[in-house]
């Protein structure tokens, strides 16, 4: 579904003089405002193809109406977004859950909505009704050469797809491990997955990058084969300058101090990409920014720092995509909630006045670098944001459009109130 230019503009509008007032306002708090709304209007967050049906978790899913019920429909759905927030400008493919039949039109359709492919992602954590050897007991990390092969079979294959739809990176989520003490040799696992990532490797384009994500626990609960960052830093820097560390919010230890991690993979060039989501407990999936929205913004913080310390570019020098599963809201609002709170987050670590932070480190004062960093967090940028959108064609508020415009609504008009979503 394509939304006409003008009812965009019909609904910018009517808020336009009160947008204004407010902008003018934040923005004479901002010194470089123009370099500020570029930085905002190139940042793309890309949207996963698993997360625009309502999820669930193991006890139940409670459907809602106008899941897209094809890859073409994830594409459209990505495109509202995109539409409306000017952010969502590319998207993320799980494999088997979403495979490109005819790549040629599906990359045809994304580009007109505007979207590129982002990553493409393995899936090495459930079996497949047609798959001959069983990932129960792991895949990479597999005491079985022949499961690995697969394992290894399937990312290659996972690769041509991307390639065919013009993706330049691979992310590599296992969920291997052990369950109980005593089930896995340690290093007979550790090795076992470096070599199968290495097969995988060989297998990349000369463009691309691997990411390599870890997680805490779940499915597995005593052990995980790629459990934290110093896990997936050895597997990223055995495997080569093409292999990259992911950190998914959500996959943690409770308190974790994530920005710190963040600042010293960026130091060592071995931070490849993000899966934004927030959470209370684990990889709970939730709206970005609505538990820590404190803590996003450190985070933020540290990526600006470091990124600027080694000159990258913000919009493209990292892969930037959302994660999350929606049990009780509807998908497209809460991934529109999501990418505002992103954006919220990147303009206000952009106001940190660093060189005064820089200079109150220095100095030991304590009370200054507090005072500087929840300066810049607690400026109200969403006019800021706002303004970014509307110079890059989209609404000023996207979750008030997407409601205004009833187009759930539209949605359901033309699925119907059963159609259910592949994903999560
Ligand atoms: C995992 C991890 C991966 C995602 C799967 C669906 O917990 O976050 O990135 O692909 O879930
Ligand atoms: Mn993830
Ligand atoms: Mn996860």
């Amino acid at each position: 579904m394509l939304l006409e230019k003008y009812k965009i503009e019909e609904f910018n509008q009517a808020g336009l003089a009160e947008h204004k007032r407010r902008f003018d306002f934040a923005a004479s708090y901002v010194k470089n405002i123009d370099e500020v709304l570029q930085k905002l209007i190139d940042f793309q967050v890309a949207i996963p193809s698993w997360a625009l049906g309502t999820g669930g978790t193991r006890f139940g899913r409670f459907a809602g109406g106008g899941e897209p019920r094809s890859l073409e429909e994830k594409i459209e759905d990505v495109g509202l977004l995109h539409q409306l927030n000017r952010s969502s400008g590319a998207i993320s493919l799980h494999i088997p859950w979403d495979i490109p039949q005819n790549p040629a039109a599906i990359k045809a359709l994304a580009a007109q909505h505007g979207l590129k492919f982002d990553a493409v992602n393995s899936n090495t954590f459930q079996d497949q009704p047609d798959q001959k050897l069983s990932y129960k007991f792991g895949s990479m990390q597999h005491v079985d050469k022949a499961v690995r092969k697969q394992a290894v079979d399937h990312n290659i294959e996972v690769i041509r797809h991307g390639i065919e739809l013009g993706s330049e990176s691979l992310t590599v989520w296992l969920s291997d491990g052990s369950s109980f003490p005593g089930q896995l040799n340690f290093r007979k696992a550790f090795q076992n997955t470096l070599e199968s990532l290495q097969e995988v490797y060989a297998a990349l384009p000369d463009n691309w990058k691997m990411f390599v994500e870890y997680k805490a626990f779940e499915p597995n609960f005593y052990s995980m084969s790629v459990g934290d960052w110093g896990q997936s830093y050895l597997y990223a820097s055995k495997l080569g300058e093409k292999a990259y560390t992911l950190v998914d919010l959500g996959h943690h230890l409770p308190n974790a101090n994530i920005e710190q991690i963040v600042s010293l993979l960026l130091m060592e060039g071995k931070l490849g990409g993000f899966h934004f989501n927030d959470s209370k407990y684990g990889d709970d999936d939730l709206t970005v920014g609505s538990v820590k929205p404190y803590q996003l913004f450190l985070i933020f913080n540290e990526l600006v720092e470091g990124m600027d310390a080694r000159g990258m570019n913000h919009a493209t020098d990292l892969g930037w995509m959302i994660d999350a599963s929606h049990n009780v809201k509807d998908p497209l609002e809460d991934l529109l909630q999501s990418v505002e709170a992103i954006m919220i987050a990147y303009t206000q670590a952009l106001l940190v006045d660093r060189k005064a932070l820089a200079e109150a480190q220095q100095a030991n004062d304590v009370v200054r670098c507090q005072e500087i960093l929840q300066t810049a967090a607690r400026t109200d940028v969403r006019a800021i944001v706002a303004e970014a959108r509307l110079r890059s064609g989209g609404a000023l508020q996207t979750l008030q459009a997407f409601r205004q415009l009833e187009l759930r609504k539209a949605l359901i008009g033309e699925r119907g109130l059963k159609a259910v979503s592949t994903g999560l």
